[in-house]
């Protein structure tokens, strides 16, 4: 499926910058922390960082979960809880928001939207009819995200 490609790819990529590019420490220039990363692995540890890689993948760690026909999702502290998630074709999202800011669980191709949620209000919302993965964000922190699996 293309779109999982490209989900997975964006994916690796931001695990590989994650890992390339460790906390500056002071008087170093990035080249030299690079430098310095690279020269300092092993062989193993490179053939090993794949491995490493699929694990944090959310698709990946969903691969054996079963889908649920209903599910509670949490907001807090600007975070879904969980941020991955497989449900079966239009089972129900409960979505419960624990901060004291509005929070909504939003699509990004626009089928599921829990509109803004208020502190301590629980809005129900149904999973999409056709299976698929959904990646979906907060309306008004875009940075808040996750991926949900219709299966
Ligand atoms: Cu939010």
């Amino acid at each position: 499926m293309n779109f999982k490609n490209i989900a997975f790819l964006v994916f690796s990529a931001l695990i590989l910058t994650a890992c390339t590019y460790p906390a500056l420490p002071k008087g170093e220039s990035l080249q030299d922390v690079k430098e310095s990363t690279n020269s300092s692995m092993t062989n193993e540890q490179k053939e090993s960082s794949p491995a490493t890689q699929e694990q944090t993948d959310p698709l990946e760690s969903l691969k054996e979960t079963k889908a649920e026909e209903s599910i509670a999702v949490e907001i807090k502290d600007y975070k879904f809880s969980p941020e991955n998630f497989k449900v079966t074709p239009g089972a129900v999202i409960t979505v419960v928001n624990k901060d004291s800011v509005k929070h909504s669980l939003t699509s990004d191709e626009g089928s599921v939207d829990t509109g803004l949620i208020n502190k301590d209000a629980t809005i129900t919302v149904k999973a999409p009819a056709k299976p698929g993965l959904y990646s979906f964000r907060c309306t008004p922190h875009p940075w808040m995200r996750g991926v949900m699996v219709v299966e």
